[in-house]
């Protein structure tokens, strides 16, 4: 029989789809693991990312299940977002037909690769069934405090009429139209993460050793602590009465032992005091034109360029010295941070002494060093009065302690970590359930009247969002007072929904329009055991994830502190070099490799070319490669004989290859567990395996050809599990795989080399079974020197294990 690759796989997906193999278990007694890969995105296609974060995680579930585990692997749709309605525009459909259409058509593409996805449990965020439950969250969240209305700066696209992610920039301008992108400032609600930043630091800590350091690091940078001192900076009487009466501002500094360095000091340019200053027209035409260019760069921009500002002509008093400081507007001080104010220490610090040396500011050097402006910490301060001569750990102590005392500011801790706002100005996302009522101002939506859902009726033109002139949905009764309101048109960041999908799969789908979450499941499958995804998900959504699984714990909706026990970074997949994508015409279609080879050779392919951390390059002779051996596989089955018992054997009466055949197969069980279970290098076991079976090809009995053959196919199930069912199942009668237990005895280096000597002369050499006894082995070595000894009485018999045999006669 030859490999057909298209008639195994179809036979295969549609047993398991009869006899729910991939489905869960109710019986919530028995040991679990929950292994959850990221869903995708419901762009039309799979791509091979796709195919290489899914058969990793197939792996191990399938792994798992082997091991008498009841797993979870579901499977769904991320599937509200601003493609669809960029489809919309382009081909003139519906955002919700093009979006289940190519739901439809991805998980065709996925039951071909064999993936064993729990289909019960199947969901799209787009479906009102989720949007209920994440409204209610939002509404609870407000109740609680952890949402929030805010007016901030955003990045707007005045042609497409909405605000633009930082992402959706592209050289200042609007990826989709080409527009300019100016900073506007709108209104926007705003969820509070930064209540939970340093949950989520200390967090970090649990995870060690179960996260990839890198993505921990990312995720510490990105929350940034910091601690320092806060103070208020106090305008000198001039600058007061010029402002109308604004008494100061606050600066953070991480660097408090530098204060006698401070020669100037910086605000952002959206600080309330520059704003007044403005408002007020009180700087000079040249300095407001710059600040207003300035103003419209985005934070992001403003970093990239050179360092600029303008003279606020305003000056604050130097808390200790009693110095008169000016102040300036600095394009790189970030309004959003430490409020948004700095005290200058040129001397010593890079970008102060950028702007100091550009704008010709004093530079006063309170640091011993070789050159500005970099201080070593471990140096000596100088014009620095009482603490010159101290160490930096004292110096700095000695400054916070005197702020404190004299009631001039405190110790703090900082977060570079903002608050997520979620507010999107687009059709195809969750409506936020949010009611503006002219008498009673913003009040959230009943919860008996969830899901607000989307109106249908729409036109995608691409200019606004029709939400916004749409009346049926826009108009409505204020749930508070019953008069006449309007209904919030802003939709939420689709990362709202990817921040609790794997909570959703882990409750029972019998329960989804009752409950959010039933918790007898949710306590049963919670957390993920193994979360796999890329890593370009390193900070935004592992860190939303995370935030959500806190606040819904503090909701009671969940009891885990952390959602995810277990993550894997899969590597890039790329082709000549590059990562595949479309724009650059490098991508390989997983329906023609399937088509061509088989779901099994993919899957072999992607796990054996590359340790899933790693990059992967694509390479058409290793596909290749992977398919020949799938067939070699398939045709070596005829070296092994039907039956339903794996044959015993008797490991000591077998010759020297049938044993070494028999080491490759159980050493390749034995590495099996490591694999599945913590390096996750499948490569290596496919490598294993593939020396076994010529381990196997290399002796000739039969029961050791069956007993190997049984146990590689168990081995390689997960990879490619179609090939493997269909032989074991012709050959074994298996069913279902099961645990193999591993036999100590054939680890066992079993043989040892002896010398005969007789009369101390060198005679023979033996190699024996080491389990013998001394009378055997005397035996066996007296045969071998008979000619030497024949006739002779022996007088003495000397082993020495392991070594020798002397054998001392009467001559
Ligand atoms: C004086 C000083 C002297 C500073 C020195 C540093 C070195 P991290 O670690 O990021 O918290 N800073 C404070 N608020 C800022 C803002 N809104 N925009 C830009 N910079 C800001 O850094 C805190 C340091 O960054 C603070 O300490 C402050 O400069 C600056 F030799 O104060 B430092
Ligand atoms: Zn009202």
């Amino acid at each position: 029989m030859e490999y057909n690759a298209k008639n195994i796989e179809y036979k295969w997906q549609e047993i398991w789809k009869k006899n729910g193999y991939a489905e869960p278990k109710d019986d919530y007694t028995l040991p679990k693991k929950y292994i959850l890969s990221m869903f995708p995105y419901p762009s039309g296609r799979l791509h091979m990312g796709h195919v290489r974060n899914y058969s990793i995680g197939d792996a191990l579930s399938r792994y798992y299940r082997n091991q008498g585990f009841n797993v979870l692997q579901p499977i769904g749709f991320d599937s509200f977002g601003m493609p669809a309605e960029n489809a919309a525009i382009k081909h003139k459909i519906h955002p919700k037909i093009w979006t289940y259409d190519n739901i439809d058509y991805m998980t065709k593409e996925l039951d071909a690769l064999g993936f064993s996805f729990s289909k019960k449990r199947l969901l799209a965020t787009s479906d009102p069934l989720y949007t209920k439950w994440e409204q209610e969250f939002f509404i609870k969240m407000y109740e609680k405090g952890l949402v929030y209305r805010k007016s901030a700066v955003v990045n707007w696209c005045e042609s497409d009429q909405t605000v633009l992610a930082n992402e959706q920039v592209e050289d200042g301008k609007c990826w989709r139209c080409g527009n300019e992108v100016v900073q506007r400032e709108m209104q926007g609600y705003y969820l509070k993460i930064t209540d939970y930043a340093k949950e989520l630091l200390d967090c970090l800590e649990t995870l060690k050793g179960k996260w990839p350091n890198q993505v921990l690091t990312m995720q510490e940078n990105w929350i940034g602590e910091s601690f320092g001192l806060e103070f208020e900076f106090k305008f000198d009487d001039e600058s007061r009465t010029l402002l109308g009466g604004i008494d100061g501002f606050k600066v953070f500094t991480t660097r408090p032992d530098t204060i006698y360095g401070v020669t100037y000091a910086a605000l952002a340019p959206e600080h309330a005091v520059v704003k007044k200053l403005l408002e007020k027209d009180l700087l000079s035409d040249e300095a407001s034109t710059k600040l207003r260019s300035i103003l419209n760069q985005s934070p992001k921009q403003r970093q990239a360029s050179d360092k600029d500002g303008v003279c606020l002509n305003i000056n604050v008093i130097h808390p200790l010295t009693g110095e008169k400081i000016p102040v300036w507007c600095a394009n790189f001080v970030l309004n959003e941070y430490g409020g948004g104010a700095v005290m200058s220490v040129p001397a010593h610090d890079e970008r102060d002494f950028d702007f100091a040396s550009k704008f010709g500011l004093p530079i006063k050097q309170i640091i011993k060093a070789d050159s500005l402006p970099y201080p070593e910490k471990n140096s000596t301060y100088i014009n620095s009065d009482l603490i010159n001569g101290m160490h930096y750990d004292e110096a700095l102590e000695f400054i916070i302690s005197k702020f404190e005392e004299q009631n001039l500011g405190k110790r703090v801790t900082n977060y570079k970590l903002r608050d997520w706002g979620i507010s999107r100005q687009r059709y195809w996302g969750a409506p936020i359930p949010m009611i503006h009522c002219d008498k009673c101002g913003v009040v959230p939506e009943k919860i008996e009247n969830l899901p607000v859902k989307l109106p249908e009726d729409v036109v995608i033109t691409g200019e606004g969002n029709p939400l916004d002139t749409h009346p049926n949905f826009k108009n409505c009764k204020c749930p508070k007072c019953g008069g006449a309101a309007i209904r919030e048109t802003d939709t939420m960041d689709t990362f709202f929904e990817s921040s609790w999908y794997f909570a959703r799969y882990a409750s029972d789908e019998k329960t989804w329009e009752k409950v959010a979450f039933d918790k007898k499941s949710v306590d049963y499958w919670m957390n993920v055991d193994q979360y796999i995804g890329g890593i370009e998900h390193a900070i935004l959504h592992l860190l939303y994830a995370r935030f959500f699984q806190k606040v819904l714990r503090d909701l009671g909706y969940l009891h885990d502190d952390e959602p995810f026990a277990s993550l894997l970074t899969q590597g890039m997949v790329l082709k000549d070099g590059a990562k595949m994508s479309k724009s650059k015409g490098n991508t390989v279609d997983p329906d023609d490799i399937i088509n061509r080879y088989g779901a099994d050779t993919a899957r072999l392919f992607i796990l054996f070319a590359a340790p899933p951390q790693k990059e992967l390059e694509w390479n058409d002779s290793a596909v290749e490669g992977a398919f020949k051996f799938i067939n070699r596989l398939y045709d070596r089955s005829s070296n092994a004989y039907k039956t339903e018992q794996i044959p015993v054997i008797d490991h000591l009466n077998l010759n020297k290859d049938e044993k070494y055949a028999r080491l490759k197969v159980y050493e390749a069980l034995k590495k099996s567990s490591d694999v599945f279970e913590n390096s996750f290098t499948f490569n290596t076991l496919i490598a294993a395996c593939m020396e076994a079976l010529n381990a196997l090809n290399a002796q000739n009995n039969k029961d050791v050809w069956t007993e190997g053959y049984f146990i590689i196919l168990s081995l390689l199930e997960p990879i490619i599990p179609h090939v493997c069912y269909e032989l074991s199942s012709e050959l074994f009668g298996l069913k279902n795989f099961t645990k193999i237990e591993l036999k100590n005895e054939v680890f066992v280096q079993d043989n040892i080399n002896l010398a005969i000597t007789v009369n101390g002369k060198r005679r023979a050499e033996i190699e024996v079974e080491k389990s013998l006894s001394k009378d055997e082995i005397l035996q066996i070595a007296k045969k071998e020197v008979e000619k030497w000894i024949l006739g002779k009485e022996i007088i003495k018999e000397i082993y020495v294990p392991n070594k020798l045999i002397n054998l001392v006669i009467k001559d």
